[in-house]
C-alpha cells in the first residue's frame, strides 16, 4: 500500500494505491496525511486506511500511472510540520567527507569518523516544511554555494508515539563548499527554501519487511546525459532506526509528521555540485520515483554595513 496526497481541481485529496486501485479518501475531519496519521492513534496505519477506502473511498483509476491523465497532481506525501536529519550513519560518509577536509581544506580532526563512531548520533534539524518540496517540484539551490551535492536518503514518518509510521525517499541537499569550511556552519550548509524532498508516495512501516534492505539509486540529468548513476543499500546503516529516533526525541518531542531523514546511502564525488535545470532521480522499487527539477536562488547582494568589531 501507498499512501500520499495530490491536488485535483484545486482541492487536495489523500490518495491510496493498493492492488485494487487507487482510491481518495472523502472525510471532511481527514484533511491531509498529517490527520490520518493522528486519527490512525495506535492502529497501524494500513489497518486504519484500508476501513476508510471501506468506508469513504472512491476509486479514482485503476492503476497509478493513470492519476496523472485522470489530472491528479501528485503532492508531498506529508505536510511535515519539522524535518529532521541524521548524518554520517553510513561508514563511506564518515571516510570520504574526512578524506576531502584532508586533501582539500588542510583539516585532519577526523570529525566524521568520530561522529560515526561516536555513541550519540549526529541529528541535526533540516527545516520546517516550507523547507521541503515533493516530487515533481523544484529543489533550489543556495545563491551562495557554488557545490551543492544531492544525497539520497530513506526517510522514516514519524507518528504519534515519536517513532516512524511510514516511509519515503528523500533528497538532503548539502552545500558542501559552506557545511566543510566549518561544522558551525552546517545549518546554512541544510538548510534553505527548497533545500530538501520528499516523496514521491509514503508506506506504512508494517507493509516493510525491514527498512535494512532498502537498494536507492540516484540519477542526475543534464541536457539529456547522464552525469550521476549511483546505488546504494540501507543495509550498511550504522544505527537502527529507533536509535536515530531516540536522539531526535530526546527532550525533544517532535509533532506526528515529522519526517527523520536516515542518511545518505549514496555516497558521491566530493566535486559534483548539481546545477540549474538538472534533472534528479532518487527511486527504490517499492517506493517509486522521487523527482525533481533543479533551480538556484538568486546571488545577494552584501548590501549591509560592516563594523570593525572589537580588535
Ligand atoms: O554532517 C553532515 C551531515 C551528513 C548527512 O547529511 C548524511 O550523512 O546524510
Ligand atoms: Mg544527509
Amino acid at each position: 500500500m501507498k499512501i500520499g496526497q495530490c491536488s485535483y481541481q484545486n482541492n487536495n485529496y489523500i490518495i491510496v494505491v493498493d492492488e485494487s486501485g487507487v482510491y481518495r479518501i472523502e472525510n471532511d475531519y481527514l484533511v491531509n496525511t498529517q490527520d490520518l496519521i493522528i486519527q490512525a492513534g495506535k492502529i497501524p496505519l494500513s489497518e486504519y486506511v484500508k476501513k476508510l477506502i471501506n468506508k469513504e473511498g472512491v476509486k479514482i483509476a485503476s492503476s497509478e500511472g493513470l492519476l496523472m491523465q485522470k489530472g491528479y497532481i501528485l503532492q508531498r506525501p506529508i505536510d511535515m510540520p519539522e524535518a529532521w536529519a541524521a548524518g554520517v550513519t553510513y561508514r563511506r560518509q564518515a571516510l570520504e567527507h574526512d578524506q576531502d577536509l584532508r586533501e582539500n581544506k588542510g583539516k585532519t580532526d577526523d570529525l566524521y569518523q568520530y561522529v560515526y563512531e561516536n555513541e550519540r548520533v549526529e541529528v541535526f534539524f533540516k527545516g520546517l516544511s516550507r523547507s521541503i518540496v515533493g516530487s515533481g517540484e523544484e529543489l533550489w539551490l543556495r545563491g551562495d554555494s557554488t557545490l551543492v551535492m544531492p544525497e539520497a536518503e530513506l526517510v522514516m514518518v514519524i507518528g504519534n508515539n515519536g517513532l516512524p509510521v511510514a516511509y519515503t525517499l528523500g533528497n538532503d541537499l548539502t552545500a558542501w563548499d559552506i557545511e566543510s569550511e566549518c561544522p558551525l556552519y552546517l545549518n546554512q550548509a541544510k538548510i534553505w527554501t527548497g533545500s530538501g524532498s520528499v516523496g514521491p508516495w509514503m508506506i506504512p512501516v508494517e507493509s516493510v519487511s525491514t527498512p535494512y534492505d532498502f537498494n536507492l539509486r540516484c540519477i542526475v540529468r543534464r541536457g539529456g546525459k547522464v552525469v550521476l548513476n549511483v546505488a546504494g543499500s540501507t543495509s550498511g546503516i550504522k544505527r537502527s532506526m529507533e536509535e536515530l529516533c531516540h536522539y531526535m526525541n530526546y527532550s525533544n518531542c517532535v509533532p506526528p509528521g515529522t519526517v527523520l531523514y536516515t542518511g545518505t546511502t549514496c555516497v558521491i564525488d566530493h566535486d559534483f555540485g548539481l546545477e540549474k535545470g538538472d534533472f534528479v532521480e532518487i527511486s527504490t522499487p517499492l517506493i517509486g520515483a522521487l523527482q525533481n527539477n533543479i533551480n538556484v536562488h538568486v546571488k545577494e547582494r552584501r548590501d549591509f554595513p560592516i563594523l570593525e568589531g572589537e580588535i
